[in-house]
């Protein structure tokens, strides 16, 4: 079975849901939200221009559940607010982006009256099966935080972590990532990276090994490591990389899905619910794990705030 196989299994065991989406206006999107919805895993509802979202089920080839469009026709911010707050409100347990920029669904989640802050820093966390070594690699952040500073980074770490439990891997190895691996103080990164590292030796970092700083090669091949003699219980063997930045962070992430062809999930941590935030060009199967994602995350009950009025079970 494939490591995406597994969490598909793994999901196909837990509660049922139940999901906002938003402008679900995109066969990619509508294919997995159906999938999820046949598997048991959720009941939809589709925020978003209902015309759009019906001939993106047509195309999909799917049958809409009843009952499942919520009009929200005039633009995809619209869609977005009144996803987030139907969150917001304990309606739904998770909310999945749809075909809508990241920025502006982002500023929704972030609203002070509406939104789903719970009190951490939200940032994204990407999966990747890495089929080949057997196992999964999370890449952070991605998607949310531009230019985050060293507390930022630290909050990072800790979503990440979290998120790692949840895959079942106990004490995630955490390589943050710079372009070498010795401290430059003319380089940032490094700097932010070696403190990181004495944090997470100082049991700041939750249940996990920190190191860096660590260039890519130096954190993923253990060849590389040895080659520049580099001893760290992470260099080589890392499962979690910490980009210094949202552009390196994204760089990467579309470099392993362009070019090594690697199929991500990703989730936004840190907020009230999990949010489902893959690429408008990533795949329904990538949407689809991402989504087993979230529902793995709920399952783990880790959430800072539940709705009283919620109900989990099928
Ligand atoms: N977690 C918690 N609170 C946050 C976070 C966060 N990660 N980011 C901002 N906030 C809070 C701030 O403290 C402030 O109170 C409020 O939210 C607004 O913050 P600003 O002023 O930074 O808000 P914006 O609207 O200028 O920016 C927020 C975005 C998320 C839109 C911005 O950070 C952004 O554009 N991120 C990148 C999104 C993107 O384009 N990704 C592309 C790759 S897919």
């Amino acid at each position: 079975m494939s490591l995406q196989e597994d969490l598909l299994a793994r999901a196909d065991v837990l509660p049922r849901r139940t999901l906002a989406v938003v402008a679900p206006e995109d066969p990619e999107v509508m294919m997995a939200v159906l999938e999820a919805t046949q598997r048991g895993w959720i009941r939809p509802h589709l925020f978003g221009n209902p015309e759009r979202i019906q001939a993106a089920a047509q195309e999909a080839r799917a049958a809409l559940p009843e009952d499942a469009v919520v009009h929200a026709s005039n633009s995809p911010q619209e869609a977005a607010r009144a996803a987030v707050l139907f969150v917001h409100s304990g309606q739904a347990h998770l909310l999945m982006k749809g075909l809508i920029p990241t920025a502006t669904l982002l500023r929704e989640v972030l609203d002070e009256q509406i939104g789903l802050r719970g009190g951490e820093l939200l940032s994204h966390v990407a999966v990747f099966p890495w089929e080949s070594r057997g196992r999964f690699l999370l890449l952070t952040d991605a998607a949310m935080n531009v230019a985050p500073g060293l507390a930022e980074k630290a909050q990072i770490i800790l979503n990440a972590v979290q998120l790692a439990h949840a895959l079942g891997i106990e004490k995630p190895k955490v390589a943050a990532l710079a372009a070498l691996e010795t401290v430059n103080p003319k380089m940032p990164a490094t700097l932010d990276a070696a403190a990181l590292a004495k944090m997470g030796d100082r049991g700041q970092l939750g249940d996990a090994v920190v190191d860096g700083p660590l260039a890519l090669d130096n954190a993923l091949s253990p060849q590389a490591a040895e080659t520049k003699g580099i001893r760290s219980p992470v260099a080589g063997q890392a499962d979690i990389l910490l980009a210094p930045d949202l552009e390196a962070g994204n760089i990467l992430y579309k470099g392993l899905t362009c070019v090594a062809g690697l199929e991500p999930a990703a989730i936004l941590l840190g907020a009230r619910a999990p949010v489902v935030l893959t690429s408008r060009s990533d795949s329904h199967r990538s949407k689809l794990v991402s989504l087993a994602l979230g529902l793995l995350l709920l399952a783990r009950g880790s959430w800072p705030q539940e709705s009283p009025g919620r109900t989990g079970t099928k």
